[in-house]
């Protein structure tokens, strides 16, 4: 059976427990207190040398990490991840605008929230919901033309901005503003098999 290294609060593990669930695949999920340094250990850097969850460990004993390519390795096959080349790279398109325009200020705010890090943060704390904001507005503007992210249908790019997005209040956000985004989060919440965040 698949296991799954995973942090309940985690949007990036969220991507690859909501994955699974859609696609009824049995999993084994192993949680790791990461705010205690349980990804840092030596039997876990064995695993992922990069210390981080989410990391799957296949059947064969072998290790994925990275929540994208988790999500494209589980997959690959199914009506998640579309045939078309084209589509296929903006299924990439969209993943990779979420781990370099999107994460690193919505879920890192929310993060430090969480930890109680906001004071501590500083001005950081702005500048990241400014770019966070840049990144929402983005989707925005997609998403009032598009039900969602790429060729019409519901695909492992909607996790992957979902995951993090549907959160974003945590991390001071005000969605307000972005009536297409909202639509569409609600689209997600009601795709088959849909679980929340809070569930492993
Ligand atoms: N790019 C990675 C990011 C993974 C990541 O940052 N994981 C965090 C939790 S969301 C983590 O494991 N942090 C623990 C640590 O850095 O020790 C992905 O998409 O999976």
């Amino acid at each position: 059976m698949l296991r799954l290294y995973d942090y309940l609060e985690s949007g990036n593990g969220y991507k690859v427990r909501l994955l699974l669930a859609q696609l009824g695949i049995p999993f084994e999920r192993v949680e790791l207190d990461i705010t205690r340094g349980e990804s840092r250990t030596d039997d876990f850097l064995a695993r992922n040398p990069n210390g981080r969850i989410p990391t799957l460990e296949l059947e064969d004993g072998s290790h994925l990490a990275e929540s994208n390519a988790i999500q494209w390795y589980l997959a690959e096959g199914t009506p998640l991840l579309p045939d078309d080349r084209l589509l296929r790279a903006q299924v990439l398109q969209w993943m990779f605008f979420e781990q370099y325009s999107h994460e690193p200020y919505v879920a890192v705010v929310r993060f430090w929230a969480h930890q109680g890090l906001l004071d501590e943060k500083g001005g950081e704390v702005e500048e990241r919901r400014r770019r966070g904001h840049e990144a929402l507005a983005v989707m925005e503007r997609h998403l009032g033309d598009h039900d969602f992210l790429v060729g019409g249908a519901y695909s492992i790019a909607d996790i992957a901005l979902y995951a993090y997005t549907h959160v974003a209040d945590e991390g001071g956000f005000d969605l307000r503003p972005y009536p297409a985004l909202r639509a569409w989060l609600d689209r997600v919440a009601t795709q088959p098999g849909h679980i929340p965040i809070t569930r492993g």
